[in-house]
């Protein structure tokens, strides 16, 4: 047992969060909310309330954290249930789970993919079940053209759309659902840390049930599968446009990174109308933060923190499957 636990104070007021980027609020499994923060490995707060934020993007793709996001060892008490076939609805959001949430920010320009490992990963168990990336070139010169997160993510309420595999066999399994955002991504991290490509991952832990016989294929490692230099991690969305290539080198296409969709994956993910969110709209106050390694736990009196612990973080990644400990 670790002596910190991501778990909301949830009897306290709740805070708005001010700097957040996009995570994973929600899942509905055939229009059916399993209810806020269920099941998802959320993305560690960087610092006390309210001003600490979750999900600063990962720009280090050596880091564990391009696994399941900063802390993204740590289960989450509660597993989401669901048969081969069945049509999951990862709703991402940024302030708060309302439809008039902004989701991320406009300038987010780029791919949304999802992986599929089983619980916990191994050597090469992440495979590609999901992906969208570029739509459309712009017409005009310096315009980004239609991406997955800003003209299809965003405009749908941030509503990513995965299907569990025909057949797939029984078992715990992470859903590693990721954002990478592009807009930086002219330069490579390793060269500047100021700019890069931006991950947003977050896992999802999932039962599958049912009789299915379907076992995965390998796949890729988080970290291993991407490399600064590859192409679509190393991308230029300003560069080109239908007509024209402004610069050297310019591509007109654009290379998702990782592998290929795995072909027993669904070709086709298609939104299924959705049921009332179940549980909070809004992030209550969080009792643990990560900040350079140091992780700090506190409780509350009223609304301020009072700390209690502070550890150095390691990852500590299980090498079997470990029921999550139920919340009291
Ligand atoms: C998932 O969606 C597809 C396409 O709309 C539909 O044919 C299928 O029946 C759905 N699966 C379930 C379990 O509802
Ligand atoms: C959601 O967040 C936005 C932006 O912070 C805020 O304007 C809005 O009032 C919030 N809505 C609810 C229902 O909390
Ligand atoms: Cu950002």
């Amino acid at each position: 047992m670790r002596g910190y636990s991501l778990l909301w104070v949830t009897a306290l007021a709740n805070v708005g969060l001010v700097q957040a980027h996009t995570f994973i609020w929600g899942v509905f499994v055939n229009g059916v909310d399993q209810g806020t923060f269920r099941g998802i490995r959320t993305p560690a707060y960087n610092g006390p309330p309210p001003r600490g934020y979750a999900n600063s993007p990962v720009k280090n793709l050596e880091s564990i954290d391009i696994r399941c996001n900063v802390l993204g060892d740590i289960q989450n008490p509660y597993t989401i249930k669901v048969q081969p076939g069945d049509n999951l609805t990862f709703d991402w959001k940024h302030n708060n789970r309302t439809l008039a949430d902004d989701i991320i920010d406009f300038s987010h320009h780029g791919p949304m993919l999802a992986y599929l490992s089983p619980d916990p990963p191994t050597e090469n168990s992440f495979v590609k079940i999901f992906e969208k990336g570029l739509y459309e070139l712009p017409e005009k010169q310096f315009a980004p053209g239609k991406w997955a997160i800003t003209s299809d993510l965003k405009p749908n309420y941030g509503r990513m759309n995965v299907r569990i595999p025909n057949g797939l066999k029984a078992g715990h399994y992470l859903i590693r659902a990721e954002l990478i955002a592009l807009h930086e991504a002219d330069a490579s991290y390793d060269k500047n840390p100021q700019r890069g490509a931006q991950f947003y991952p977050d896992c999802v832990q999932i039962e599958v049930t049912g009789d299915g016989t379907v076992e995965l294929p390998a796949g890729v490692s988080f970290p291993g599968a991407y490399k600064y230099g590859d192409p679509g991690i190393l991308h230029d969305v300003y560069c080109s446009t239908k007509t024209t290539s402004l610069k050297v080198p310019c591509t007109t296409t654009y290379p998702i990174p990782g592998p290929t969709v795995w072909s027993g994956a669904w070709p086709d993910t298609t939104a299924v109308s959705l049921g009332a969110v179940s549980g909070p709209i809004t992030a209550p106050l969080w009792s643990s933060w990560i900040s350079k390694s140091v992780v700090t736990s506190a409780t509350y009196i009223g609304n301020s923190p009072s700390i209690v612990a502070t550890s150095t973080y390691t990852a500590s990644w299980s090498a079997k499957y470990v029921t999550p400990t139920p919340v009291a």
